[in-house]
This record gives structure tokens, C-alpha cells and sequence, in this order.
């Protein structure tokens, strides 16, 4: 069967699930955040990765209806974790490319928060260099419709894509995902990491906060800690997990 026939199926038949992964603020040891992965259990083939699926559904426009129950879905277990005296956790969610030149975007996103009684604020978009450079100006646009209404933006993959500095002064943004391409880099040439910590001091003189991406070790977490670094995310926390494992470690570090 074609992919987009088992796209469609998967959306029907509740294949897709979320998985998510700890932010943890460096200052206090906490969890401040919880990014929210897909996953695609399919019955036969078992797992197929979003970096498999995630293009695919781009290019046949299944993306908007993933993206829809990813919200929700995120939205819901956001409030059950607030029922359970979890309140100060911010969601982050990945926002495809082609979601942010969608013409009812910002009004869809509106709707669901409302539907979950989700204030703005606990919300944060990760997006890619790659959707913002498509076509920067009705980005631009879309941003700061997004962040009048209180919802935080991320730059994920930063440092990966055809960055330019001349975009990360331009963009309503508020956070700045770096890739863990550089996280990886402290373990061999601790000494030369020259341009990680120059982007960090970069993106805190832009007003920006830093999330560090795929922190592996304790050498890469004190590194981190030491050039001031403000919020971290890797397996060395936590891997992405389903939902009945993150409850256990909101438990322990909130
Ligand atoms: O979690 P994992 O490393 O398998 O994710 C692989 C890629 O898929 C990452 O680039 C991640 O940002 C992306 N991804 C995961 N979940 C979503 C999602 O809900 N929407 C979009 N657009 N991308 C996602
Ligand atoms: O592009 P984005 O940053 O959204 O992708 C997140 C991806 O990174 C997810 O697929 C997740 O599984 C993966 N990931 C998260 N933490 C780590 C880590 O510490 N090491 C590695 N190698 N991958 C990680
Ligand atoms: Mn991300
Ligand atoms: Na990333």
C-alpha cells in the first residue's frame, strides 16, 4: 500500500502517539518544559521514524491534520498534568515547515488552546531555519501574530541550516535551539568550542534565551553550565518517553 493511503489510515486508526523529553533549567535542576515527539507505531512495520514520515506527509498535505492532532493531543495531557499540580510546565511543539505559511494558522492554533483552556503562555513552537527562510517576511508576520498572543518561539537545529546572522536579528523569536551537532563537539575539543560559546553569548545579547540540545554527559552538562547556558534537554536526563514514564520523573524533578 502507498504511504499516503497508510497516512491516512494511521490518522483513522490512532497509530500516532507522543512521546516527550524534559527540559531542564541548568540554574535549578528542574523541569521547566516538555517537548512533545511524534511517533508512528505502525501494526506491521513497527516503528517509523518522523524523519521517515514527517517529509512525506509534507509533500502529500496529510501534515495539517498531523499537526492538528499533535497539538490536541499535547493540549489535552498539558491540562491532565496541570490537574495534577504540574502547572509551571511549558509544552514545546514542533511546527512543520509548511505549517507556517498556512493561511489559518494562527487562528486554528487559537481555537485548540481554547478547547484545553491552555493560556498561551505554556506554549512554545519549535521551528526550523528551513521554514523561515522560504519565505521570511509572511514568517516574520506569522511570528509576531503568534507572540502577541503570549506564545513563545523556538529556533530549533540552530547552526545546521543556512543560518544567517542577519535572520536571527530579523525573527520575533525567543529561544534558540542549539543543535547538538556543537553539544557533541565538547567531549572531543572542550577548548575549542569557540563558537558554541560565542552563539551563546550572541543569542543572550540578542535578549534570547539557550536551549542545548542532546546532552549525552556530565562533561557537556558542567561545559554548559559554566558558559551559562540556561536550559538543556538529552538523553543524559531523560530520553523522549511515553506518558506514563514522564509522570514518574515530573515527580522527581518539578
Ligand atoms: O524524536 P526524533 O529524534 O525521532 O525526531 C526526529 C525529527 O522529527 C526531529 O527533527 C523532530 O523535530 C521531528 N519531529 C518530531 N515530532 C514532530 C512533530 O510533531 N511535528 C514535526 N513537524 N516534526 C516533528
Ligand atoms: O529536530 P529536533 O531537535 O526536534 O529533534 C529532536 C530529536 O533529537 C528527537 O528525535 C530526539 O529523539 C533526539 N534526541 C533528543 N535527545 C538526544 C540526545 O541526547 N542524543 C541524541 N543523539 N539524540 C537526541
Ligand atoms: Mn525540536
Ligand atoms: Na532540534
Amino acid at each position: 500500500v502507498h504511504m499516503s493511503n497508510q497516512l491516512r489510515y494511521a490518522i483513522n486508526n490512532q497509530e500516532f502517539q507522543l512521546y516527550y523529553q524534559p527540559q531542564i533549567d541548568l540554574s535549578t535542576d528542574k523541569i521547566i518544559g516538555i517537548e512533545a515527539l511524534i511517533r508512528w507505531i505502525h501494526p506491521e512495520k513497527g516503528f517509523i521514524s518522523p524523519m521517515e514520515f514527517i517529509p512525506f506527509a509534507e509533500e502529500t498535505g496529510y501534515i495539517g491534520e498531523i499537526e492538528e492532532w499533535v497539538l490536541k493531543t499535547a493540549c489535552k495531557q498539558k491540562k491532565l498534568w496541570k490537574e495534577n499540580g504540574y502547572d509551571d510546565i511549558k509544552i514545546s511543539i514542533n511546527l512543520s515547515s509548511k505549517m507556517l505559511t498556512q493561511p489559518n494558522l494562527v487562528p486554528n492554533i487559537r481555537k485548540i488552546l481554547e478547547m484545553y483552556y491552555i493560556k498561551c503562555g505554556d506554549i512554545e513552537l519549535e521551528i526550523t531555519e528551513t521554514a523561515v527562510i522560504d519565505n521570511l517576511e509572511k514568517a516574520i508576520e506569522v511570528l509576531h501574530q503568534l507572540r502577541e498572543f503570549a506564545i513563545t518561539i523556538a529556533l530549533d537545529d540552530f547552526g545546521t541550516g543556512y543560518s544567517s546572522l542577519t535572520y536571527l536579528q530579523k525573527l520575533p523569536i525567543d529561544i534558540l535551539k542549539v543543535d547538538r551537532g556543537f553539544i557533541s563537539n565538547i567531549d572531543t575539543e572542550e577548548e575549542e568550542c569557540y563558537i558554541l560559546k560565542t552563539v551563546i553569548d550572541l543569542a543572550h545579547n540578542l535578549g534570547l534565551k539557550v536551549v542545548a540540545e542532546g546532552i549525552e554527559t556530565k562533561e557537556q552538562l558542567d561545559f554548559l553550565k559554566r558558559n551559562g547556558c540556561d536550559i538543556g534537554q538529552g538523553y543524559y536526563f531523560s530520553k523522549p518517553v511515553p506518558v506514563e514514564d514522564i509522570e514518574s520523573l515530573l515527580k522527581e524533578k518539578t
